[in-house]
């Protein structure tokens, strides 16, 4: 039997959760069209008859001195350290920048096998071929797959290529494991999820969630979840609140929906919203909530 941890790195917005989670077959790591969406190492987690490969999702590479993105710049490349293999994902809509340079300089210095991704072929713009080529002048000749996590397309060839390469072993966690975030950080992802896909420019990363109390109602069948969305400014708690409380009612609704898909129980959501200044400039917040 095959056994490979496989961290998954790229830069923000390449569609490396989506990779993960199309290759589960599983809802794992949540997406959004705003960069960086995943903030901390997340693990899936793939079986068949061949083996069992163990994902780790990253936070997008993105380069920049402020001590928020050094955090998850080291969350990235510490997940790298574990691997038996890394799929490096290249969204192919987008030209090769100087962020995919600092990746691929990261890159040329590992140790470990590495599998180029191209992700997003189905999209019209798509140039797989470009990114390609650069990656085959730099990294040499590995194995480079065209995939969409989209449509799925080249994803049985890239299961074929990371079973290839994965050691021998024994399974990590049991068959029948996808995943193995403690329920906290789950709720808290699926809340962040729904804000963070309904608003825009520096909203998304101005929110953070925390889950404040859990309780399970066994007799009837509940589970009651109070969580703070935090923000860095009243404005920004104005627009998640939204007017006459709408916006923060459809993140409610909307968050149950995909709660109960997780819990064999139904959901009473209490929601509040609370503006924590700068605290993407306090370690202790940071610490606590990306590890
Ligand atoms: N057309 C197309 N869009 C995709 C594909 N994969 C991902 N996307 C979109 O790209 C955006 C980013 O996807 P994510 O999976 O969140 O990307 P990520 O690399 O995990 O991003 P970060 O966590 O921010 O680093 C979302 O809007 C996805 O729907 C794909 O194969 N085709
Ligand atoms: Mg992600």
């Amino acid at each position: 039997m095959k056994s490979a941890v496989v961290s998954i790195i790229g830069r923000p917005s390449a569609g490396k959760s989506s990779l993960m989670n199309a290759l589960c077959g599983q809802k794992i790591a949540i997406i959004s069209p705003s960069p960086q969406t995943t903030r901390n190492a997340v693990r899936g987690i793939y079986n068949d008859s061949r083996g069992q490969l163990l994902f780790i999702d990253t936070p997008g590479y993105h380069n920049s001195e402020k001590q928020f993105n050094l955090h998850l710049q080291r969350v990235a490349v510490d997940s790298l350290k574990d691997s038996d293999l890394i799929l490096y994902v290249t969204d192919s809509t987008r030209e090769p920048g100087e962020e995919e340079q600092a990746i691929l300089d990261i890159l040329k210095l590992s140790n470990t096998s590495v599998i180029a991704v191209m992700n997003k072929s189905d999209h019209p713009h798509a140039k797989p071929k470009r990114n390609s080529s650069i990656i085959k002048e730099q990294l040499g000749d590995i194995p480079r797959i065209t995939v969409s996590a989209v449509t799925k397309a080249g994803l049985d060839e890239l299961l074929d290529v990371m079973f290839a390469e994965a050691p021998e072993g024994e399974a990590l966690y049991p068959e029948d494991y996808y995943t193995d975030q403690p329920p906290e950080f789950r709720i808290s992802e699926i809340i962040r999820e729904q804000v963070i896909n309904r608003v825009s420019q520096e909203v998304p990363h101005a929110v953070y969630v925390e889950i404040s109390d859990i309780e399970t109602d066994e007799s009837a069948g509940r589970l009651w979840i109070r969580a703070f969305i935090h923000v860095e400014k009243e404005s920004q708690k104005g627009i998640i609140v939204g007017k006459k409380g709408t916006m923060i009612q459809a993140v409610r609704v909307s968050s149950q929906k995909e709660l109960a898909k997780l819990f064999p129980y139904a959901i009473s959501l209490d929601l509040r919203v609370k503006v924590q200044r700068k605290w993407r400039k306090n370690s202790a917040i940071v610490n606590r909530i990306i590890y």
